[in-house]
C-alpha cells in the first residue's frame, strides 16, 4: 500500500481511503502496523482538529437513536460527522453496538457522515488504541465532529474520555430517588448528562430525573476545566429530536470556553502522554503473547509450583529471557 498516496487521499476527505486506512490501523499484522504508524505520523503533520465527543450509556438508553438525530442536525448545519465505537464485547458477539444500522439509517446514507463499527478485538486496551487511531484519521479527513460511542460497562467510559474533548453521559428517566446506580467515577468524568426519552408519558419523570442529576453534579468537587454552571444536566428526546439544539449550544459553549482558557490544549497534551504510556505498557505486555513466552511461562510456572524455584527467581529468569531483565533499582538500564 502506498502510504503517501493514501495520506493524500485522506487529506482530500476521500471516504474509501479513510475506510481502508482504518482497516489498516486495525490489522494485527506487523507489516500493516508499521504502515499504519507511518501513515499516522504523516497525517499528524496536518493541524486539523475535530471536536471529539465521547458518548456513553447503558444498552437501550437510546445512544443509536440519539446519534442519528444529533448527527442529522449537525449535518443540516453544514458540518461533517464521523461516528466511531468502542465496544470490547463486539469481538465475542460478532456484532457491534453500531451494528444496528437500522437506527442510523438516515445518517448512514448521508455523504457528510461516516460511520464505523468498533474494532473487533477482545480486550478493551486494543479496541481503544485502534479507535484512537481511527479518530486521528477522521480528524485528518476533515470531519468537524467525531462522536465516539461506548456501552456503559466497566472501564470503557474512562478509556473513551481519554480520547475525547468532551464526554456525554446518556441516561433514561427513572422513577424513585436512587441515581440509577451511576458510579461516582463516571459522574466525575461527565461534562454533560443528558436524560433521554423526555417525551410522552416519560416527560415528567425525565424532568425530575434531570433535576436529581443536576443536584448530584453540584455536589461534586469543582473541576478547573469547567466554567460556571458545568457539568450540566439536560433533558432531550432523541425520537422527537427535542433539546438537541440546546445540547449542541451548551457543548459549543463549553468547548469554546476550554479553548480560550487553555484547557483544551492541556487536555490533549495530557491525553498524548496517556497514550504514550499506554503504548509502552501494551508493547511490554505483548511480549508475553509470543508462543516462546507462553511456553516459557508455563515451564517456569510449573517449576514454581513444584518448589524448584522461588516466584522471584523464576520471574527474573523470565524477564531476562524477554530481554527486559534485571532492572537496576536506580532506574538505569
Ligand atoms: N420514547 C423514546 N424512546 C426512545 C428515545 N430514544 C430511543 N428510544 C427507544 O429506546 C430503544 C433503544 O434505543 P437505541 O437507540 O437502540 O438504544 P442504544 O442501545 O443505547 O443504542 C428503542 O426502542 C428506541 O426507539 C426517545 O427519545 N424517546
Ligand atoms: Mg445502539
Amino acid at each position: 500500500m502506498d502510504i503517501t498516496e493514501l495520506s493524500k487521499k485522506i487529506l482530500q476527505a476521500d471516504r474509501r481511503a479513510l475506510a481502508r486506512a482504518i482497516t489498516l490501523v486495525e490489522s494485527a499484522r506487523a507489516d500493516h502496523r508499521a504502515q499504519a504508524d507511518a501513515l499516522l505520523s504523516e497525517l499528524a503533520k496536518s493541524d486539523r482538529q475535530a471536536l471529539r465527543i465521547g458518548l456513553s450509556g447503558t444498552p437501550g438508553v437510546g445512544k443509536s437513536t440519539f446519534i442519528e438525530a444529533f448527527g442529522m442536525m449537525l449535518i443540516e448545519q453544514g458540518l461533517r460527522v464521523a461516528v466511531l465505537a468502542v465496544d470490547p464485547s463486539s469481538a465475542r458477539s460478532g456484532g457491534s453496538i453500531l451494528g444496528d444500522k437500522t437506527r442510523m439509517e438516515r445518517l448512514s446514507r448521508e455523504r457528510a457522515a461516516f460511520i464505523r463499527p468498533s474494532p473487533s478485538q477482545s480486550h478493551l486496551g486494543g479496541v481503544a488504541r485502534r479507535t484512537r487511531d481511527a479518530v486521528a484519521l477522521c480528524e485528518a479527513a476533515g470531519f468537524d465532529v467525531v462522536l465516539i460511542e461506548t456501552v456503559g460497562v466497566g472501564q470503557s467510559e474512562t478509556v473513551v474520555s481519554e480520547l475525547s474533548d468532551l464526554f456525554l453521559l446518556l441516561l433514561a428517566p427513572a422513577g424513585g430517588d436512587e441515581l440509577q446506580g451511576v458510579k461516582r467515577g463516571i459522574m466525575e468524568i461527565a461534562d454533560m448528562i443528558l436524560i433521554n426519552k423526555a417525551d410522552g408519558d416519560l416527560k415528567a419523570t425525565a424532568t425530575r430525573t434531570c433535576a436529581d442529576y443536576a443536584g448530584a453534579l453540584r455536589l461534586l468537587r469543582k473541576r478547573p476545566q469547567d466554567p460556571e454552571g458545568f457539568p450540566k444536566a439536560l433533558t432531550v428526546s432523541a425520537i422527537e429530536a427535542a433539546g438537541l439544539d440546546q445540547a449542541w449550544e451548551e457543548i459549543q459553549a463549553l468547548a469554546g470556553w476550554r479553548r480560550e482558557n487553555g484547557f483544551w490544549d492541556k487536555n490533549r497534551a495530557q491525553q498524548a502522554q496517556y497514550w504514550f504510556a499506554e503504548e509502552v505498557r501494551q508493547a511490554l505486555l505483548s511480549r508475553l503473547q509470543t508462543s516462546w513466552a507462553k511456553s516459557r511461562m508455563a515451564d517456569l510456572s510449573a517449576q514454581v509450583a513444584g518448589g524448584a524455584q522461588t516466584p522471584q527467581d523464576a520471574a527474573r529468569d523470565m524477564l531476562l529471557g524477554l530481554g527486559v531483565g534485571d532492572v537496576d533499582p536506580s532506574g538505569a538500564p
